[in-house]
């Protein structure tokens, strides 16, 4: 599939600049638990897809850069040297930003010519603004040989969605795109920045995502507002972020917080215990405690960090009398998207068939089910 994303991509360059780019190809990612761990520099567990953004960059002697969403037929361009967040800017912002970004680190760019697309469905939580944003970084550090680190890669990644696209993320969505390894996932400290890699193998089961094809406004602020809360609370703990603290600790100032921000805080700090959990289970290939931790993160999510919605969560209960599905939550930072099922692969069919009925009876709307491999991470291709 992403053979003819990039066959696509390279002509759309060649049609409109008539040279030969740099390609390169960007995943999105999945997460198998931890979700609004990483600005809490805690734990979390993704692991790139063999979906993702394919770009094709080179140099331009003109004044201006022009860059090309070949997916949207979109065009822009600006001037390297004259760079601000756009309002309603969409995809342009996350280009304006990576720019911008590398620019503040006092490194001078030149004009660039850039196509891309992506097959990452949008809304979806499955990161395509993470893949975009790597994916350009990744381009002009080849094409400049700017000697930028992978690592201060994903950095210049995320300040961009933070000052362009305006959502203060966590570090886990660039991280996951940006050194993703086939067949396993990333168990990542969000403190340190380092992860350990787990070969996955579920055995008789397998993942499944479904889309709820929902993505409810506002999301991005509510998302602000749940970090906010938990610099709040870490505040009040005198701590420098929510991985620090136990619960006994939340207890001590219980009656100082309201009890949303209290449930919120502890939804933070199970959730983290939970990803410690995970590892453990996968090393012990015990898949029954796999996929009990995935329902408790759901409920975690839904009932304490309250960033699930009805459509989530009608897929997440639906799973819950079925003997062939271990686990199921909502992925990613909520409000609409994905779940990640843990689901016996031999029974696929027949609950894609029995979902995309209940769902379509239930919300007069369509679902969409996805397989995904677990890919490499942000490279250079051919
Ligand atoms: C979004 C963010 F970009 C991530 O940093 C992370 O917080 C996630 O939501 C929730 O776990 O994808």
């Amino acid at each position: 599939m992403n053979k003819k994303l990039i066959k696509e991509v390279k002509k759309s360059f060649k049609e409109r600049f008539k040279t030969k780019p740099l390609m390169v190809f960007s995943p999105g990612r999945i997460n198998l638990i931890g979700e609004h761990t990483d600005y809490n520099e805690g734990f979390v567990f993704p692991a790139a897809i063999n979906k993702g953004i394919a770009l094709a960059i080179q140099k331009s002697k003109k004044e201006v850069s022009t860059v090309y969403a070949l997916n949207k037929e979109e065009t822009y361009q600006f001037g390297i040297d004259t760079v601000a967040p756009l309002e309603n800017g969409g995809w342009r912002n996350y280009i304006l930003g990576v720019v911008a970004e590398i620019k503040k680190r006092g490194i001078s760019l030149g004009n660039f010519e850039l196509v891309f697309a992506g097959n990452i469905p949008g809304g979806a939580g499955m990161s395509s603004s993470a893949a975009l944003e790597n994916s350009v970084v990744f381009g002009l550090n080849k094409l400049f040989k700017l000697g930028i680190s992978r690592k201060e890669m994903i950095l210049i990644s995320q300040q961009a969605e933070h000052n362009y696209a305006g959502v203060k993320c966590g570090i886990m969505d660039q991280y996951a795109s940006m050194f993703g390894v086939k067949k396993s996932a990333l168990l990542l400290d969000c403190r340190t920045i380092k992860s350990k890699l787990y070969k996955i193998n579920f055995g008789d089961y397998k993942l499944l995502l479904i889309n709820t094809n929902v993505k409810h406004d506002l999301s991005e602020s509510a998302y602000n507002d749940r970090r906010e809360v938990c610099e709040k609370v870490s505040a009040k703990l005198n701590i420098k972020a929510l991985r620090d603290a136990t619960i006994s600790d939340l207890d001590i100032i219980k009656t100082d917080i309201t009890d949303e921000d209290y449930q919120k805080a502890l939804y933070i700090i199970e959730e983290n215990l939970r990803v410690k959990e995970f590892s453990k289970a996968i090393k012990a290939d015990d898949i029954k405690q796999l996929g009990e931790l995935l329902y408790k993160s759901h409920n975690g999510l839904s009932t304490q960090f309250k960033v699930s919605c009805k459509e989530l969560d009608f897929l997440v209960d639906h799973t819950k009398n079925n003997p062939n599905i271990l686990g199921a939550r909502m992925m990613g930072g909520g409000f609409g998207g994905c779940t990640i099922n843990l689901i016996l692969k031999s029974e696929v069919k027949s609950f894609k068939k029995e979902i995309s009925t209940l769902f379509k009876k239930e919300f007069g709307k369509d679902c969409s089910i996805y397989n995904v491999k677990l890919s490499d991470g942000t490279q250079k291709i051919k």
